[in-house]
Parts: structure tokens; sequence; C-alpha cells
């Protein structure tokens, strides 16, 4: 095997945000862009001669092209051995668990989740490292770090490798395994959830649609709830993945998903509405007449975990990340359990998952998961509840208004200003940072008064690494919150995001539309840190 050893020159942008290196297709397909970042990874892991090495993407447009390009790669910087998905693809969840499954060494994940595909889309590339995880900060910072002076890559001359073919293969003298994208994952299922009971379910009438909108969770989906669970055929819709997700935005909200909201809120809609991102990991849960946002989803699935034969003896702790509201804390304090706060991404549950210190972990930004990976995990979060339902016998609005009415109710929302001008949202950051240290104690209108007011830092309880300015948080008495950040996943410009929630007790009002019942915290957060007023915009770009 001849080892090629190429000239290359860095480029400024390699930095990967929260999830990985995204960025324009365009920007991708500079000459040398893949192999800089994929050789200034490998350049910052070690021991892994002779290992395994697992690929695969959401099917997106240049999941091909990098395919390929990393397969080369592997053979010439001494992998033994690559397991990619068929045709490339591999969810993140599914593509987590094949790593832990088949004892991996690590793995490369070819994503831009949620964002647009296409020529003009976007594109993305995680490692992932041999728990299954995101490869926490020690190593995308060393990657960053090589990417800056990178002056060689690795690479074979060496034909492409049929994709398509289930089976064996070589790269150069390196051994490639194409294996089935979906079987490892959904053998996987069967040992979590009650699969008769969700059968049961089924074959008594209950309706369900999910979306897979052209991304990933397709054949997956297709596989679990139509062919092992007996939902009837067209329960999934738009299940074929596209490189092009169908010219759509694969983000399950409210505002790509509106028409399955509009068809749940019918009298005569589906039982059950749920659908997956890009790749795979969100989750968005609709019952009819019901709304579930993420963060109560991620308290009633871990006070209802043990309703699943994977969970029975019960949950060690749950995690979520910062911005994400408190309800699951109300459920960790019942359950007298562990609950820890962590910053954005997922990269910061894997040491709390690996030492067994929590079993469920939670964003608001729809991803929802377990220790049975080391990634959200949208089917799993959409079979748990299908095995709670079944279980319950009750409907997702009657287990949610009981959930209230034990823990209250935190109502949430996101409002997201998207590609916003990169100085003017970093110099809004900035002023509210500096705002920070007179606000404990202030009052703001009848009820509202400061408790707290930081830039969150996070101690790793695990090994004790920390991570600063993760973003404000400004919190009240009453256990309302404000939270501002910066997105780490947008290609364009800046996303300002910013995070309101305020606790309403057991006993309190559960029915208040909830813009509404936010309102004076909508207005308190322009007031202190004038988005509107800087950006010249009149709303936000999307309200989850
Ligand atoms: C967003 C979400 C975050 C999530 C990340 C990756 O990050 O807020 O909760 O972990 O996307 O999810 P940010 O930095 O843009 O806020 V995914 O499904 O895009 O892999
Ligand atoms: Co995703």
């Amino acid at each position: 095997m001849m080892i090629q050893t190429i000239k290359t020159t860095p480029y400024g942008d390699q930095k990967p945000g929260t999830s990985g290196l995204r960025k324009r297709v365009t920007v991708y397909q500079q000459p040398h862009y893949v192999e800089n970042y994929l050789q200034a990874i490998f350049d910052s892991l070690e021991g892994f001669d002779g290992q395994t090495l697992v690929i695969g993407g959401d099917g997106r447009f240049y999941n091909d092209v990098a395919i390929q390009t990393a397969i080369r790669m592997a053979a010439a910087n001494g992998f033994g051995r690559v397991l990619v998905g068929q045709g490339g693809l591999l969810s993140t969840p599914a593509a987590s668990h094949v790593i832990r499954h088949h004892k991996a060494y690590g793995g490369l994940v070819l994503s831009a989740s949620h964002n647009p595909g296409g020529p003009d889309g976007d594109f993305g590339i995680k490692y992932n490292i041999g728990n299954g995880g995101p490869a926490p900060e020690r190593i995308t910072d060393a990657a960053y770090e090589r990417t800056k002076v990178i002056d060689t890559y690795k690479t074979i001359d060496a034909p492409d490798v049929a994709l398509d073919q289930i089976g064996t293969q070589h790269s150069g003298e390196m051994v490639v395994e194409v294996i089935d994208p979906v079987a490892d994952y959904a053998a996987l299922m069967e040992t979590l959830f009650d699969f008769d009971a969700i059968r049961a379910l089924f074959a008594s009438g209950f309706r369900m649609t999910f979306d897979a909108m052209n991304a990933i969770t397709g054949p997956y989906a297709h596989a679990i709830l139509e062919d092992k669970l007996g939902a009837p055929k067209g329960t999934v819709k738009n299940g074929t993945p596209l490189p092009d997700f169908g010219q759509g935005h694969p983000d399950p909200n409210l505002v790509y998903c509106k028409d399955m909201f509009d068809l749940m809120m019918t009298p005569d809609g589906p039982d059950f509405g749920a659908a997956s991102d890009g790749d795979g990991d969100r989750n968005l849960i609709i019952g009819k007449n019901r709304f579930v946002t993420p963060s109560d989803s991620l308290a009633l699935l871990a006070a209802n975990a043990h309703l699943a034969p994977g969970y029975k003896s019960g949950i060690a702790g749950i995690a979520r990340s910062m911005p994400t509201s408190a309800a699951a804390d109300r459920v960790a304090d019942k359950l007298g359990i562990e609950m820890h706060e962590t910053p954005t991404g997922w990269k910061f549950f894997g040491n709390l998952l690996d030492a067994g210190r929590v079993t469920i972990c939670g964003e608001e930004s729809a991803g929802t998961g377990s220790d049975h990976v080391r990634e959200k995990d949208g089917l799993w979060a959409v079979l748990l509840w299908l095995n709670i339902v079944a279980v319950r016998k009750q409907g997702v609005d009657e287990i949610v208004r009981e959930h209230w009415a034990t823990f209250g109710r935190n109502y949430y929302t996101r409002h997201d200003y998207e590609e916003v001008d990169a100085t003017i949202a970093g110099k809004l950051v900035d002023d509210l940072r500096a705002q920070l240290p007179s606000l404990p104690g202030k009052n703001f209108g009848e009820d509202l008064q400061v408790a707290y007011a930081d830039d969150f830092k996070y101690l790793d309880p695990v090994d004790g690494s920390t991570s600063a300015k993760q973003g404000v948080r400004i919190g009240f008495t009453d256990g309302s919150r404000i939270v501002l950040r910066l997105s780490g996943t947008g290609t364009v410009g800046a996303t300002l995001r910013l995070y309101l929630e305020r606790y309403e007790a057991a006993d309190g009002r559960h029915d208040l539309e909830t813009q509404t019942a936010l309102e004076p915290l909508i207005g308190l957060s322009e007031q202190l840190a004038g988005i509107k007023q800087r950006t010249g915009r009149k709303d936000p770009s999307v309200i989850t």
C-alpha cells in the first residue's frame, strides 16, 4: 500500500462548534478542506494503529465524496478496519451504538444535523470517541490548533469503495466492512422497550404519524415502527433520505413541522405525532391537542422511564443543558437522584454517563437520550413515549397534565434571532455580561427579583475540566430564568438564542398560552439586552 503524503496549506476557519465543524458545502468543496480537517483530527489522536473506525452520515449532499476521502485517509493513517453504513448512511445515534457495539476506536459522523442540505446547503464532520460520544473539548481544541499549522496529509491511491454493497472489501490493505445501518440499532431498541406492549397498542387502532423529513430516520422508522411494531404502512412520512432533504429544512420544530402540528390539533387527527431531524438525534413529540416541549419531555421521560424494561430498576440521575428548563430538576428531586446542569452540546454528558452518575439526559433543543448510546436519540425518545403511553393506557395530553399537577409546570420558550450581524450580536452579549454584577437583588415589575446573574461556567465533576462563558443566565427568586447565548452551530452570521422560563406550582394555572405566560420575561429581556432594538428585528426568526 503506497502511502501518499500530500502538501497542503492551512485554512483559518476550521474551529469546531457545538457539534463538529459545520460549514456551507461550498466551503467544504475547497481544495484539501476535508483532508486538512480529517488529518488534524487524526493528528490529535493516539494509539489507533490497526484499530476500527466507524464512518457514516445522514445522506446529505457531499456525504459520498467525504466518505471516500475519509476511507482512503483512514487507511493511510494506519487504521486496520473501517465500518461504514450501507450507502454511507448511519444516523448519529446509530453511529454511536455501532462504535460501542463493535468496540471501535472512534467514528466520523458526517452531518450538519438539522441544517438544510444540497449544493447550497450545509455539511459537517464530527469526530466521536470510543465511548460513542462526541469528542470532548480536549480533542476538538487540539484538532483546531492542528488545522492552523497543518502542511501535509496522508492518503492512498485506491479506488472508491462500493458503498452500496454489504460485506467486506478493502481500501489498500485496510478492511472495509459495509454494514446494514439499521440492524444493530433496531436490535438495541428491542432490548430497551416493551415491543409487545407497543405492538398491542398499534393493533388496538392507535394512530401515529412520523415525519422523517426526507432525512436519515426514514429507514430506521420504517423498519422499527412499521415492520417490527406493526404500525400501518404510511405511518412514516418522507421516509427516504434525500441529499437535499427534498429542499426542506430537517429541523423538527413547530415551524418546519407546522402541517403535522395542525393535523394533531384536529379532532379526528392521529393520537401521536413525532418527527426527527437530519441526522436522527432530535425528536418532536405532539400528542392529540398537546405539543410537548422538549424540556417537559425530558422531565416526563425521566419520571416514567421505569415503565420500560431497559430502565425498570430506575434511573441513576438526570442531566440537562443549562438553557433547558428546570422541569427535570423537580423530578430528580422527588426521586432523590443526582441532577446535573451542563453546557449546551451532548459532549458534556459523556463523562456523567460513563461514570454511571446519570441515565437520562436532555436539551431544550429537542434532544433526549440515555446511557444506551452517547448521543441524543430521536427514535429512542419516540419509542420511550410509545412504551409509556402503551403501559399507562393514557393519551399524551393526559400524561402531561398529570405531570404538571404533580410537579408544577415550567412555562418555557426559546426565541431565536438568526443570521444576525456577528459584531452586533457579540457586542450585545458583552454588554449584557457587563451588567450582570449589578443585577442581583434588583426588582423588576411586581414580582421579579433577581436572585443571581452570571455567565455559566461548568466544572465537570468527573474529570475536573472547566468550560467558561457558556451563556448568560439571570435567575429570579420565583424560579423564573432568562438565558442568552450565541449559537455554535450556525454557518452564516450569528444566531442569538434567548431562553425564557417561568415556574407555576402544582396547584397553579397550567392552561395559559405560553407566550402570554412569559410576557413579563420577554419584555424584561428586551429591556436588559435590547435584541430587537439593536438588531432592528421586529420578531424572532423562530419561536420554539
Ligand atoms: C444547537 C442546540 C444544542 C445542540 C446542538 C447540536 O446548538 O442548541 O442544544 O446540542 O445544536 O444538535 P447551538 O450551539 O446552535 O445552540 V444537532 O441535532 O444540530 O447535532
Ligand atoms: Co441533529
